[in-house]
């Protein structure tokens, strides 16, 4: 029987859904130094929640599919295990419409101080003090700039368009099938917008490409957005931005060192910070949970993976 590694702390439907199918090892953290003989020689398939690092692929020398809990897959060593043959999958499709609903949250939790608006209300300020003061910043007649418009990008831009509001973006390269205006840099993107939403993955390429000359950019009335990955925005520079009004505010989900938040990006008022929620809903990370296992039996009982990363392509 194909034996299959649990990795981390897996999504409980995870390990029930394999358990009918697969016999089931379990490794509580991704670390080579506690791979036992038995999984090294046993273990073909793994599910795991974006960590898996060279060591920990070389350490398991049978593997074949990694399957990825998140569409995001930066923590998984995919250069190697291409080079080794394994098919890495991920989640991609099924948390699209979940991390644009809550980019549009953030957005206007950000722009309109609304969780503020609520603890003004909770702490009984309103009946004391009176109304929660006019928020300096709206929604009304911003020109949205999306960093990204893949799967999650386009979801967001058309919620956003629902919203009346004019719609750029950039990417590496145009992508036809969309209606919104395509600039060719970041830092035209910047200069043309006055809301940035970052919405791309963690590659070499997109390392802290949000800084101080992007911020200065965008503007005294931009708002910075970040859902995607934390290692584009550089913290840092983002921190000297407020602190010097460069920017008018920002709205993050992610962050460079998880869970870990820069003690200088939480005294801002004009900042909205969420601990990487984006998909954290029962329904939608079920739906991943059972993308996940899918990619394992579809792999392992049926000859092919469901959503193979570009990386790794299914040959058969
Ligand atoms: P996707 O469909 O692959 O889209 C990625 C987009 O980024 C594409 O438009 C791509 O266009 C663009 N891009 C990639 N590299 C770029 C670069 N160097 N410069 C400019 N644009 C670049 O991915 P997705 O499914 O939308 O997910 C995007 C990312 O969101 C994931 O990788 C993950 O890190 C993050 N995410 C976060 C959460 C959360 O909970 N906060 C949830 C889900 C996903 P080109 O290829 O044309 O450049
Ligand atoms: C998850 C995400 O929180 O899918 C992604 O890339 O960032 C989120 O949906 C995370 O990946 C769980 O590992």
């Amino acid at each position: 029987m194909t034996t299959v590694l649990l990795i981390g702390k897996v999504h409980p439907r995870v390990r029930d859904r394999l358990a009918g199918h697969f016999d089931i090892l379990e490794l509580p953290k991704a670390d080579a130094g506690n791979v036992t003989a038995e999984m090294a020689e046993k273990v073909t398939g793994t599910a795991s929640f974006n960590a898996m690092p060279s060591s920990l692929i070389d350490a398991l020398p049978n593997v074949k599919l990694i399957a990825n809990f998140g569409v995001g897959y930066d923590g998984v060593d995919v250069r190697h295990a291409a080079a080794k043959g394994i098919i890495v999958t991920n989640t991609p499709d099924v948390l699209d419409e979940e991390v644009a609903d809550t980019t549009l949250g953030l957005l206007l939790n950000t722009l309109r101080l609304l969780p503020q608006a609520e603890n003004w209300l909770r702490a009984g300020r309103w009946a004391k003090e009176g109304p929660f003061r006019l928020s300096p910043l709206s929604l009304r007649g911003r020109h949205i700039g999306m960093y990204g418009m893949g799967r999650i990008g386009q979801q967001i831009a058309g919620r956003l368009a629902a919203f009346n509001v004019k719609i750029s973006y950039h990417t590496r390269r145009p992508n036809s099938d969309v209606p919104y205006g395509y600039v060719g840099s970041l830092k035209e993107l910047a200069e043309t917008v006055d809301t940035l939403v970052c919405i791309v993955p963690k590659t070499p390429e997109t390392r802290q490409t949000i800084n101080t000359e992007i911020l200065k950019a965008l503007g005294k009335n931009g708002v910075l957005i970040n859902v995607g990955r934390g290692w584009t925005v550089s913290e840092d520079d983002l921190a000297k931005a407020l602190e010097n009004g460069d920017i008018a505010g920002a709205g993050l989900d992610v962050f460079e060192d998880e869970p870990n938040v820069p003690e200088a990006l939480m005294k801002f008022d004009n900042v909205s910070l969420l601990p990487h929620v984006a998909s954290a809903s029962v329904i939608t990370r079920n739906a991943m949970a059972d993308l996940v296992s899918d990619n394992l039996i579809a792999y392992f009982e049926k000859g092919a993976p469901l959503t193979p990363v570009p990386e790794t392509p299914f040959k058969k």
